[in-house]
């Protein structure tokens, strides 16, 4: 569903909140959506936001109601069950074919992206002087950031080799009326087209696009292999294809029923200190050179909203995003790693620190054979901490969790410290991106693995004593 549509549905249901009194997109929205998210509270339609142009839509993700609407299903089950369709195919020899095959079998075709000649997204088109970023209510979130920082951009950039799109999330800072910063990072699909324009010697063009269906939002987000159309994915979850529209002023298509739409370019060579920035982490990250984005259209629906985030201390509304991800991607993480039962990425845990995960053990080492498998795999490579489980275990209660981990390890036995590549927000580590990993086996010992003790069995209730006290249960009153 487009963004409108959402605010009409939810404003019935009591999902979203319109607010009317004036308040500053500084500092006061964040205080605001805390103290509402922690209550699992409504979406908030800001529409006397100071200094500002047009409503700011936040909290679009904060509840799970919330995003089963925006893909249009009631259930976690409903919403697996339209990407499950990828797996039902033979499977390829080797993890990286295997990865890539994935998305390539005819199931994905019946929602491919569609291209539109007429679009919402341009029914205000201004160029040259007419651009302000100002009248956009744009916010700080911290008191310690270095400005206004736009939270929730969809990126659009084109690879300048191979002509294939890639839709991403990267926050910009807003340096003047008509400049931002890209925050990119190293690898990620826009810098890796950035980095190939460079060496061309060209400008990399690029698209801004605000308030579009939050499913390329939350897309453009997930950790999709590297050339694979993130609207594809979108299309997938809605069950419904997304619409595209040509840009304006620069050769790209972004998604066609989208509230604003910034278009511009990216020079090689030039760079701007961006940040601190209040991160995910709960921490400002420090600052760093970062591409500059010129803009030379700015377009918009009428009457536009612009969608806005807050990232801080976990819980916060990217904490249902990561853990979409992890029930989303799940299916297809145990299709690469059969080993792997379950999987839970604790939001706490900024989805890096602790990656929990379960198996049935039948051989000695099994664990660390999932462990690394788990550090070899895409985004999970900078997993900190990893932790094997049993599949008895409940791995996303923290009281078995905390339970297993305590009773089941010797930690100068079942503890592995390595190297690796790190998530390039970690702070503790030596270096920026690399340094300490920790695997901790908490599955049942076997001889072979040491423990030449026997392990002991569970003690459990058996189930003619379940049936007898079944039997028993309602003369009990209890
Ligand atoms: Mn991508």
């Amino acid at each position: 569903m487009d963004l409108k549509k959402l605010v009409a549905t939810w404003e019935e249901k009591g999902l979203l909140k319109r607010i009317g009194q004036p308040v500053s997109a500084e500092l006061e929205v964040t205080e605001i959506v805390r103290r509402v998210f922690e209550k699992k509270g409504p979406a908030l339609l800001f529409e006397n936001v100071k200094n500002a142009g047009m409503p700011l839509l936040t909290n679009i993700f904060g509840t799970w109601q919330r995003v089963w609407d925006i893909f249009g299903v009631d259930s976690e089950d409903a919403l697996i069950s339209r990407v499950k369709p990828l797996l039902e195919i033979e499977p390829p020899k080797g993890l990286v074919d295997k990865a890539r095959a994935l998305w390539k079998i005819k199931g994905v075709t019946g929602n491919l992206p569609k291209e539109v000649g007429k679009a919402r997204c341009q029914s205000r088109v201004l160029t040259g002087d007419g651009i302000n970023l100002a009248d956009l209510p744009v916010m700080k979130c911290w008191p310690d950031d270095a400005g206004r920082f736009i939270t929730l951009p969809v990126v659009v950039t084109k690879d300048p080799e191979k002509g294939v799109q890639n839709f991403g999330m990267y926050r910009m800072q807003v340096i003047d009326e008509r400049t931002t910063a890209m925050h990119w990072h190293p690898g990620k699909g826009a810098d890796i087209h950035y980095q190939r324009s460079k060496k061309l010697g060209k400008p990399l063009e690029a698209a801004c696009v605000l308030g579009c269906e939050p499913a390329v939002i939350y897309s453009a987000t997930a950790p999709l292999p590297p050339d694979i159309n993130e609207l594809i994915l979108a299309g997938m979850l809605m069950d419904k294809p997304v619409e595209t529209v040509r840009c304006r002023t620069v050769d790209l298509t972004v998604p066609a029923n989208s509230q604003i739409v910034l278009e511009g370019y990216v020079e090689g060579s030039e760079t701007f200190l961006e940040g601190p920035f209040g991160d995910h982490t709960g921490y400002y990250t420090p600052q760093r050179p970062f591409p500059v984005f010129h803009i030379t259209a700015l377009t918009t629906d009428n009457d536009p909203i612009y969608p806005s985030t807050v990232v801080g201390w976990p819980p916060f509304e990217d904490a249902i995003l990561g853990t979409l991800t992890e029930r989303i991607f799940l299916p297809f993480i145990k299709f690469i790693i059969p080993d792997i039962k379950d999987m839970a990425l604790p939001a706490a845990g900024l989805f890096h620190n602790f990656v929990f995960a379960s198996i049935d053990k039948r051989y000695p080492g099994q664990a660390y054979k999932a462990m690394d498998s788990i550090w070899g795999l895409g985004q999970l490579s900078t997993s900190k901490v990893v932790v094997i489980f049993d599949s008895h275990v409940d791995i996303h209660r923290q009281d078995e969790v905390l339970f297993h981990l305590g009773n089941n390890i010797d930690p100068l036995r079942d503890v592995v410290i390595k190297k690796g590549p790190l998530d390039i927000l970690d702070h503790a580590s030596s270096e920026e991106g690399f340094g300490g990993k920790m695997g901790i086996d908490a599955t049942g010992k076997l001889p072979e693995e040491g423990h030449k003790r026997p392990w002991p069995a569970r003690a459990l209730v058996d189930d003619e004593t379940k049936k007898n006290v079944d039997a028993l249960w309602s003369r009990l009153g209890l």
